[in-house]
């Protein structure tokens, strides 16, 4: 291969192409790692294969990476694979990229017509006894926990009827039931969303349909015991621009905000839709009901992050516009007849909002999350959205108070995961990668979820650079047996 990647900020620096699959048995580790901790940390970046063909493109175009670490006994292995997608394949038989823009067909080299063009590059879940790494613009790729290998598409024995599947899953951690949907579910651009339930043996027990006021990017989705709550901010798809050659999302701030609400067990026929103007998010933190109220937690700004949405939509947002923002919780009261509900703001601007499994979907006290603190001084490069994040905190969510840890500048943090521990009244742990931009290599550090501020437990150093995650899942050692 002689052709270079591009020297925009998707594909330089600390966001190079690492195309590396690799193990690495017991990595080195500073200070120790608590021997409780027993199971794997899966994540997924996405790692082009090849420079996007049309000489420029998006990070979230990048083929799907699956990396694990494995804890055991205070030791640490770590093994990362390509998921191998069709498209994946078809690049390498090639040897070139063929595709053309992100969630663009109609960009693509005409001998991929009707090729699987996901690159299952967002999250690795973990449910009913199969890994599945997803994306949200196609379907599951089921991988071998263990060995990471491809096992192939995973539609649930073809009874999935959706043609997408979210990223962004919700497991109810007291019944093991996954509970999902799928926007663009009948094809490019449609208003059509799915929205299912898989059963704790990974069998799909639900998929209802409905249609959502105008093609919007739903990155997320939440779900309280009652509820099933579905975003539609007005970062919009148009089929004619898209054949057109065109980006496949604007932003369109003339558009308002939709919120649908309906019983999660109930029937999408009983979606009620909530309104306001303009704003974007792309995370929840988590999601409760407390009698007629349904409260939602989360991250907002005013526009998507991504710089080639923006530029798409000629969106030049200030400094400022950038930073704004707060982590806000939405009430919803359900008695009411209406379209308005309450914000209330929870604390500074951030996103890869997490909880503890436990605390999902009820009423809960704790989260985690990333921000930038401009007091650590400028911006830094890393991620899909340019600037990454340089903090992650702990934050009481009926206080306010937030508790944080920063690495050693120039450095970024990556999305937290959090462990559970064994020990009764034990917080868990916090465990991200830490891009070192020095040295260009990557830290993992280990904190005390209940004291960030501590400083890490222990820093597993890794011999190369861990590309930005987008995200990652704790699988304990009795789930993965
Ligand atoms: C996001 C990530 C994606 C994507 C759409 O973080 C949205 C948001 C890694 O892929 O395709
Ligand atoms: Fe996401």
């Amino acid at each position: 291969m002689t052709t270079n990647f591009p020297e925009t900020f998707d594909y330089a620096g600390m966001n190079a192409p690492m195309r590396v699959e690799c193990d690495i048995y017991d990595l080195v580790v500073e200070g120790s790692v608590p021997k409780e901790i027993h199971g794997a940390w899966y994540r997924s970046v996405p790692d082009p294969q090849y420079p996007p063909m049309l000489g420029h493109d998006t990070y979230l175009s990048g083929d799907g990476m699956v990396s694990s670490f494995k804890f055991e006994d205070g030791h640490v292995d770590f093994k990362m694979r390509y998921v191998m997608t069709d498209r994946l394949k078809a690049d390498r038989e090639a040897r070139r990229g063929l595709f053309g823009l992100y969630r663009n067909p109609y960009t693509d080299d005409p001998s991929v017509r009707g090729i699987n063009r996901c690159v299952n590059n967002t999250t690795p879940v973990f449910h009913g006894g199969r890994l599945l790494a997803l994306k949200e613009d196609g379907l599951a790729v089921e991988l071998h926990p263990e060995t990471l290998e491809t096992l192939g598409v995973w539609n649930y024995r073809g009874k999935l009827k959706s043609q997408t599947m979210t990223a962004h899953t919700r497991l109810d951690p007291e019944t093991a039931q996954l509970y999902f949907f799928g926007y663009e579910a009948s094809g490019l651009a449609t208003r059509d969303v799915s929205y299912c339930v898989a059963n704790k043996d990974g069998e799909l027990v639900k998929e209802e349909w409905f249609q959502v006021p105008y093609v919007s990017l739903m990155h997320d989705f939440a779900v309280s015991k009652e509820h099933a709550i579905f975003p539609v901010f007005p970062t919009t798809a148009d089929l004619d621009r898209i054949k057109a050659g065109g980006v496949h999302w604007i932003c369109e701030p003339n558009k308002d905000t939709y919120i649908g609400i309906m019983p999660r067990d109930g029937s999408v026929k009983d979606m009620r839709w909530f309104r306001r103007p303009a704003c974007s998010a792309f995370h929840f933190m988590n999601a409760y009901t407390e009698g007629k109220f349904v409260h939602l937690d989360f991250g907002v700004s005013k526009y998507a992050p991504f710089p080639f949405i923006q530029e798409a939509s000629h969106i030049h947002p200030t400094p400022k516009e950038l930073a704004g923002g707060n982590v806000v919780r939405w009430t919803f009261d359900m008695s009411k007849p209406g379209e308005k509900f309450e914000e209330y703001v929870l604390a500074p601007a951030g996103d890869f909002p997490r909880v503890a499994m436990k605390d999902h979907m009820v009423d809960y006290s704790v989260g985690y999350y990333e921000r930038f603190d401009p007091e650590l001084g400028p911006p830094q490069t890393a991620g899909p959205v340019g600037a990454g994040f340089n903090t992650v905190s702990r934050l009481e969510v009926k206080s306010g108070k937030i508790k944080s840890w920063h690495p050693k500048q120039p450095a970024t943090v990556q999305e937290e995961v959090h462990i559970p521990s064994r020990k009764p009244g034990h917080e868990g742990y916090l465990a991200l990668v830490v891009d070192l931009h020095d040295s260009m290599l990557s830290d993992v550090v280990i904190l005390e979820a209940a004291n960030p501020e501590k400083g890490p437990l222990a820093t597993i150093k890794m011999p190369l650079r861990l590309r930005n995650q987008v995200h990652g899942n704790w699988v304990d050692a009795e789930e993965l047996r």
